[in-house]
């Protein structure tokens, strides 16, 4: 077994996941997502473990995604493509273990927590952000889109922000974490350490673990010393982003004009008009949907996007060469009709 994810269990009940690979951010292999999956179906039902906890190793943070540069790979290889395929089927099964798991899942949001870090572990039961924590959904910036469950998750964010979270790949920190609800508890960094340290050498064998785990959590937890720097702009965003074509997302942000919807605008026009488009269909459809039925949506989209040009071009300009030129076959939002988009929507067989 490699080491690129190590597990422990103690004699008092903890188990813990530890992403490994700290050089990379500890983005997340096909071979780290599988054997995660396999721990977590052993220890649902292993009456020596209470507590899970989830951390990154390392000083940078939890996780920043997927293992982006072996997923291009794929652009090049059937075998390499039946692989990244692969890989986002195991991801969005552990993903989705996360949410069903029936004991509490301690998730250490600690420093970048980005892409597959944010799906790893949205549905864990405590999720705990600090001062270091960099939250993003990244993925518009690589001619993709937000994943990992997001159609569900930035769904539970206020209004019409996870919209805007996941059209704008915007980076947030702690207490923005919280506004959007893709966090429970901040505590300092290093109080969240004392505390995994307090839970591994907790007793969890006889004793209501939830509520003494709430009440160890209780006596770490502060409030974020900065504000939400979004919630402020709420009313704005919600005004911006309630419609359901980026045309009128972009008109409106034109006709507002003030030093926010032109930023926002801005930043929205350095995508892949592609992508926004089909993210803005996937974020709009989640509303009704379940989580599995995201998730599923997700993967059929994941392995389109795997067949086109536009995400291989975003991750070469931005992981690979580091131009920061993509060439994206669509260059402008009119050139990305209804039927193109509404096409991408069906498992395709073919066509790149
Ligand atoms: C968008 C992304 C990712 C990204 C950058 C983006 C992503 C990801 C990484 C990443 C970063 C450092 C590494 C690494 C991967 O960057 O998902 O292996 O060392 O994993 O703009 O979605």
């Amino acid at each position: 077994m490699s080491d690129e994810v190590l597990f422990s269990v103690n004699q008092n009940g903890t188990a813990a996941i530890v992403l490994n690979r700290p050089k990379a951010l500890n983005s997340l292999t096909y071979e780290m997502v599988c054997q995660i999956d396999e721990k977590l179906k052993e220890w649902k039902t292993a009456d020596n473990i209470s507590v899970v906890v989830i951390k990154g190793a390392g000083s940078k943070g939890l996780c920043a995604g997927g293992d982006i540069k072996t997923l291009y790979e794929a652009r090049s290889s059937t075998s390499a493509l039946q692989d990244a395929e692969r890989f986002f089927e195991k991801e969005y099964e552990v993903d989705m273990a996360v949410y069903q798991f029936p004991k509490p899942i301690i998730a250490c949001l600690d420093g970048i927590v980005m892409g597959g870090g944010v799906g790893l572990t949205y549905g864990a039961s405590h999720r705990i952000v600090t001062e270091r924590t960099k939250w993003s959904m990244p993925e518009m910036n690589i001619g993709f889109f937000p994943d990992v469950g997001a159609a569900y998750f930035l769904n539970k964010a206020p209004g019409y922000l996870g919209r805007y979270l996941g059209l704008t790949a915007s980076v947030i920190h702690a207490a923005d974490v919280l506004y959007m609800n893709g966090s429970d508890i901040y505590m300092e960094s290093d109080d969240l350490a004392r505390l995994i340290q307090k839970v591994e050498h907790t007793n969890w064998n006889h004793v209501k673990v939830e509520e003494k785990l709430d009440q160890m959590i209780e006596e770490c937890r502060t409030e974020p010393s900065q504000e939400s720097k979004l919630a402020p702009y709420q009313k704005a965003i919600d005004h911006h982003f309630r419609f359901d074509t980026l045309e009128e997302i972009l008109q409106s942000l034109e006709s507002e004009g003030s030093d926010f919807s032109v930023d926002v605008k801005k930043r929205l026009l350095s995508k892949s008009p592609f992508s926004l488009k089909i993210t803005l269909k996937q974020l709009a459809g989640g509303k009704q949907k379940t989580m599995e039925e995201c998730f599923a949506t997700d993967l059929m989209l994941a392995k389109n996007f795997l067949k086109h040009h536009d995400f291989f071009e975003g991750v070469r300009s931005v992981l690979i060469d580091r131009d920061q030129s993509p060439n994206y076959e669509y260059q402008h939002v009119s050139d990305v009709t209804d039927e193109v988009v509404n096409q991408f929507f069906h498992p395709s067989e073919s066509a790149r």
